[in-house]
């Protein structure tokens, strides 16, 4: 008996854990291509990962400057980007950026148009010099 119940409890366990993997599948490492913006050069891409905090989102574009390069999400696409950030990311520097988004998933990033960018300096903030679409692949 004892047996038994501990089977159906073990297999409940199995199921329990194989339909949650799904889920976690499509929260899954998702890649951004960035594309240069005015003439920049800065082509590369970002990689969103979800943490249980939030999602990891590391930035990586070629033909960058040492200087600070801001960079935000965006609500909107690259074509058409609505100009208030929804999040700031740490500034490129060398053209690179990690930064924790916290308190946000990969879905949520998904469900609605967002887009990734980077503009030119601190100064310049009105000069976009690279951009990715946060699009499901
Ligand atoms: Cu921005």
């Amino acid at each position: 008996m004892n047996a038994t119940r501990f089977s159906i409890a073990a297999f409940a366990l199995a199921a329990l854990a194989f339909t949650a993997a799904p889920a976690m599948a499509a929260s899954g490492p998702l890649t951004v291509t960035m594309g240069a913006q005015n003439g920049s050069g800065e082509d590369g891409s970002a990689t969103l990962t979800q943490t249980p905090d939030g999602v990891q989102v590391v930035v990586t574009v070629k033909n960058a400057p040492a200087a600070a390069q801001p960079a935000h999400i965006h609500p909107g696409t690259c074509a058409n980007l609505t100009p208030a950030p929804k999040y700031p990311l740490t500034s490129l520097a060398n053209g690179t950026s990690t930064t924790l988004v916290k308190g946000v998933t990969i879905d949520q990033l998904l469900a609605s148009p967002f887009a990734i960018n980077v503009h030119k300096s601190t100064s310049d903030l009105g000069t976009y010099v690279s951009c990715g679409n946060i699009t499901g692949s």
